[in-house]
């Protein structure tokens, strides 16, 4: 059977099966846009993860205490670990490595906006572990249940460790927050600024997201965009009170009757224009990601000269 002709009866299986809450792997026949979205958003989630190493690492060498900067230099390595579980994932799916880096660095595919912020002073590498963590937790809890069994597998993972940085966030706020006034002016900061940031992360609102419909019946997202912010939003709100600090957003209010908390308006035309390449530091990150690619040359050279060299020694011993 040629496993990539799309034929009728097997997509209207294949939809019943994935409905049914069955499990795709790598092998099985799948719709061809079931394979391209999924390699879409796998590869930009693992872009996300190496390109958001930046905003933190920059502040390993500037950490406050050693305590802090070993929490900080195991965070960036767990999101180097997440990136290369995601490489992997969507290398199932028939992708390269080579493919997804150039897609990456020639700029045709994306990566979360979040990371095109700048990281101003140390509250900023803190609240990414309370803010970006927190909200990366609430979009990939539900994505452990994917119908593409290596990234829901791919996910339980990460999202265990995503948990702890959540955590070493949020206690890394409530030191700042309840410390000199400096400190909570500094926490306070930081929020005014990521804020919009972080309740952007879950994508554009429902009524502009071309992707939802199709991929909620494929079962790859679990709610839409607009429920997992809100979700993030009844979470958060919470979590700044408790810190003692205020949401910077006037027209926030509780709503009685649904019991959630109601944002003011987004602004999605400075979203898109952080999507689209015109973000405080889009060119930065990208520069940065560039240079590493070249500087990693001489391994993945070395690494391809050595894995020849073994073969060959392999073919040679069983000729022998
Ligand atoms: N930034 O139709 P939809 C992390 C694009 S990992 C940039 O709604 P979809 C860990 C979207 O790609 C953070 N682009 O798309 C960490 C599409 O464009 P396309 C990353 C965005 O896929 C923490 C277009 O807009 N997480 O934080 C964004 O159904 C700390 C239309 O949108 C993931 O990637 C955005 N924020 O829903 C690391 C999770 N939002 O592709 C270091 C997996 C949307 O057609 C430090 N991904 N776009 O050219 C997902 O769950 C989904 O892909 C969504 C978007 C929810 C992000």
């Amino acid at each position: 059977m040629d496993v990539h002709h799309e034929d009728k009866d097997m997509r209207a299986r294949f939809d019943a099966y994935v409905a049914d809450e069955g499990k795709v792997e790598p092998k099985d026949w799948m719709p061809d846009g079931y394979r391209k979205t999924l390699v879409r958003q796998i590869s930009q989630h693992a872009h996300s993860e190496i390109i958001g190493m930046q905003p933190e690492g920059n502040w390993i060498s500037r950490a406050p205490s050693l305590r802090r900067k070993m929490i900080l230099i195991a965070k960036v390595q767990d999101e180097a670990g997440h990136g290369l579980y995601l490489y992997s994932a969507a290398e199932t799916l028939g992708v390269t490595r080579d493919e997804m880096d150039e897609a990456l660095l020639s700029g045709k595919a994306k990566y979360s906006s979040i990371f095109n912020y700048p990281t101003l002073n140390w509250a900023d590498a803190v609240i990414i572990g309370w803010l970006v963590d927190g909200a990366a937790i609430t979009n990939q809890i539900p994505l452990c249940r994917c119908s593409f069994g290596p990234y829901g597998r791919a996910m339980v993972r990460v999202c265990k460790e995503e948990a702890f940085h959540q955590r070493q966030g949020y206690e890394g706020m409530m030191v700042l927050a309840k410390g000199t006034p400096e400190q909570k002016a500094m926490a306070q900061d930081a929020l005014n600024r990521w804020w919009w940031p972080a309740i952007k992360m879950f994508g554009p609102p429902d009524s502009d997201s071309p992707h939802s419909d199709q991929n909620t019946l494929w079962k790859i997202k679990r709610f839409s965009n607009d429920e997992l912010r809100q979700k993030y939003l009844d979470m958060v709100v919470k979590q700044a009170n408790a810190l003692g600090l205020t949401i910077p957003d006037p027209d926030l209010k509780f709503d009685e009757d649904t019991g959630h908390w109601v944002s003011g308006p987004m602004d999605w035309d400075e979203f898109w224009a952080v999507v689209k390449g015109n973000g405080p530091c889009n060119r930065q990150r990208m520069k940065h990601r560039q240079k590493a690619h070249d500087d990693g040359l001489w391994v993945r050279e070395a690494a391809v000269a050595f894995a020849e060299k073994q073969a060959k020694r392999n073919n040679q011993q069983k000729a022998a």
